[in-house]
C-alpha cells in the first residue's frame, strides 16, 4: 500500500513563556524566568512547517489550547468573573496559576501515540492522546488534543481517536515522544519501538523523573493492536542527564535507528530484538552515536537526536532536519556532518530556527506529530488544517496581529491575556475550521 507520513505540528499559543514547569528538563530548568516572544515563537513554528511543505511534505496544523485554562482554576475553586479567578488564583496559589497558563500544548509529539492502519488489528489510524500525567501542566491537555485530533481526522470508519489512559502515575504516558516505527516503506508494516522509562510497580530511585511507565505503553500496544511491537527501557543514565524522553536521544525513520549509545538500557539487546521483529520485512540500519564523539550532556544541550528524520520527495536517503543549537555545538555539528557525509542511511542534513520552542527543551522534533495516512485516509482529513502557502500567510498575519513580541512569566496574571487568547483562538477557529464550540469559552453559558 502507498502511503505518506505527514506531520502535524502544534501551532504555538500566545501564552508561550518561560516558567520552569518541568523538571528533568534542563532548558525549562535554566530558563526560568525568563522573558519570552510568544509572537516569534509562533512564527518560528510556521515557518518550519512551511518549510517541509515546500520540501513536499503534507504538513497539518494542530491548533493551541484555550490558556489561561479559567475552568481548571474553578474546578480548584477560585471564583468570580474570569479575571478575579485568574487574579485569586495567582494571589493564592502562583505555582497551580502558572500551570494553568503554559503554552506546553505546542509540542505535539507528546499529544499522543499513532498507529497506522497498516499496523492496527482493525485496518484504522488509531491515536491515543498522552495523558501527560508527569506534569501538572501538561496534564491538562488530553481532553483538548482529543477534540483537536477529532477536528483533524473526524471519519470514525478510518480513524480511531481514543480517550487518554486513566490519568495516574502508574500509567504515566508520554505520546509518540517515546515511540519510533521502522519499516521498508510508511505504507508496509512496521515495527513499532516503544521506550518506557520505568516500570508502574518499581520504586523509581534516577535523579529525575521517569515520565513513561511500561504499563501504559503495553496498555497503548494493547487498544491499539499495534503489530510487531518491542517494549524497550530507555537507558537510566541519558534519564538522569536530562532526557526526559527518548526522542532527546534517539530518532527513526524508515529502515534507519540513530541513536546515542545510552538511549537504551541494553543496545546489544535492542539492536537484536529489532532485527529479529524486522525479518522478511527490512534491514534495519542503526547509525549509534558514541559518548566519546558525543557526550550525553552535549547530546543534550545540542538536541541532535531531537532532528525530524524524513524522507524527501526525489532524495534517496533520509535528511536530518535538526535545531540551529546543533550547528552552535562544535561537537554536535561534527557528528551531524560526519553522518551526512557517510554513505549511511542519512544523506543530508539540514537547520532550522525553533529557538523558542527550544529554550522550553522541545526541538524540530518534539513540535511535531507523525502520522503515516494512505491517500483516501489524507483526503478524509480536514482540508482547513493542512498547511499550504496561503495558510501559512494566512496564520503568520494573524499571529502578527493578536501574539504579544515580549511575555514575561509575571505577566501571565494580566487578565487582559485572557481576552487576546480568546480573540485570537475565536479567530483561528474559523480559519482552520474546527467547528462550533472547540474551545471551553467557546461553550460557556451553552
Ligand atoms: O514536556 N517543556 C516540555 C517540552 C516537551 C518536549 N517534547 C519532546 N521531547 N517530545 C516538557 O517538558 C516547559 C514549560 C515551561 O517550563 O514553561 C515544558 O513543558
Amino acid at each position: 500500500m502507498s502511503a505518506i507520513e505527514a506531520n502535524a505540528d502544534g501551532l504555538i499559543g500566545p501564552t508561550h513563556s518561560y516558567a520552569g514547569l518541568s523538571p528533568g528538563n534542563l532548558a525549562s530548568s535554566l530558563n526560568a524566568g525568563q522573558a519570552s516572544s510568544p509572537r516569534d515563537a509562533v512564527l518560528q513554528g510556521l515557518d518550519k512547517m512551511l518549510e517541509m511543505h515546500r520540501a513536499g511534505l503534507v504538513q497539518l496544523v494542530l491548533p493551541p489550547q484555550e490558556r489561561p485554562d479559567i475552568a481548571f482554576l474553578r474546578s480548584l475553586g477560585f471564583a468570580g468573573t474570569d479575571a478575579e479567578v485568574l487574579q485569586g488564583a495567582w494571589r493564592a496559589a502562583p505555582a497551580l496559576a502558572s500551570a494553568a497558563c503554559s503554552a506546553s500544548a505546542m509540542w505535539a509529539a507528546n499529544a499522543a501515540t499513532v498507529t497506522p492502519g497498516v499496523d492496527s488489528h482493525d485496518g484504522r489510524v488509531h491515536f491515543t492522546p498522552a495523558n501527560l500525567v508527569s506534569n501538572l501542566h501538561r496534564a491538562l491537555e488530553p481532553g483538548q488534543t482529543r477534540r483537536a485530533l477529532n477536528a483533524l481526522f473526524p471519519d470514525e470508519a478510518r480513524f480511531a481517536v481514543h480517550e487518554a489512559l486513566p490519568a495516574t502515575a502508574h500509567l504515566a504516558d508520554e505520546g509518540a515522544a517515546n515511540h519510533v516505527r521502522l519499516c521498508a516503506d510508511h505504507g508496509e508494516a512496521g515495527v513499532n519501538l516503544f521506550v518506557y522509562g520505568r516500570d508502574a510497580f518499581e520504586t523509581w530511585q534516577g535523579r529525575h523523573p521517569a515520565r513513561q511507565t511500561r504499563e501504559a505503553s503495553e496498555a497503548v500496544v494493547r487498544r491499539h493492536g499495534a503489530s510487531r511491537s518491542l517494549l524497550l527501557r530507555q537507558g537510566r543514565a541519558a534519564i538522569d542527564e536530562g532526557s526526559f524522553h527518548n526522542d532527546v536521544v534517539c530518532v527513526g525513520a524508515r529502515t534507519c535507528l540513530l541513536h546515542h549509545e545510552s538511549a537504551f538500557e541494553d543496545t546489544p539487546g535492542v539492536h537484536a530484538a529489532i532485527t529479529r521483529a524486522a525479518q522478511g520485512l527490512f534491514e534495519p540500519q542503526f547509525v549509534q552515536i558514541s559518548a566519546a564523539d558525543l557526550p550525553l550532556a552535549d547530546a543534550i544541550e545540542s538536541y541532535l537526536f531531537n532532528s525530524m528524520l524524513v524522507q524527501l520527495p526525489g532524495r534517496d536517503r533520509l535528511t536530518l532536519i535538526c535545531p540551529v543549537e546543533t550547528r552552535d555545538n562544535a561537537r554536535a555539528h561534527a557528528v551531524a556532518e560526519a553522518i551526512a557525509a557517510s554513505n549511511g542511511p542519512i544523506g543530508d542534513v539540514r537547520y532550522v530556527d525553533v529557538r523558542q520552542s527550544m529554550r522550553n527543551g522541545g526541538g524540530p522534533a518534539c513540535l511535531r506529530l507523525r502520522v503515516v495516512l494512505s491517500e483516501d485516509e489524507l483526503g478524509a482529513s480536514n482540508p482547513a488544517m493542512r498547511l499550504d502557502e496561503t495558510l501559512h500567510a494566512r496564520l503568520s498575519v494573524w499571529a502578527a496581529r493578536w501574539y504579544r513580541d515580549r511575555l514575561l512569566p509575571a505577566d501571565l496574571a494580566d487578565p487582559q491575556l485572557i481576552e487576546e487568547a480568546r480573540g485570537a483562538l475565536d479567530e483561528l477557529t474559523a480559519i482552520l475550521e474546527l467547528g462550533p464550540g472547540f474551545y471551553p469559552f467557546q461553550r460557556a453559558g451553552s
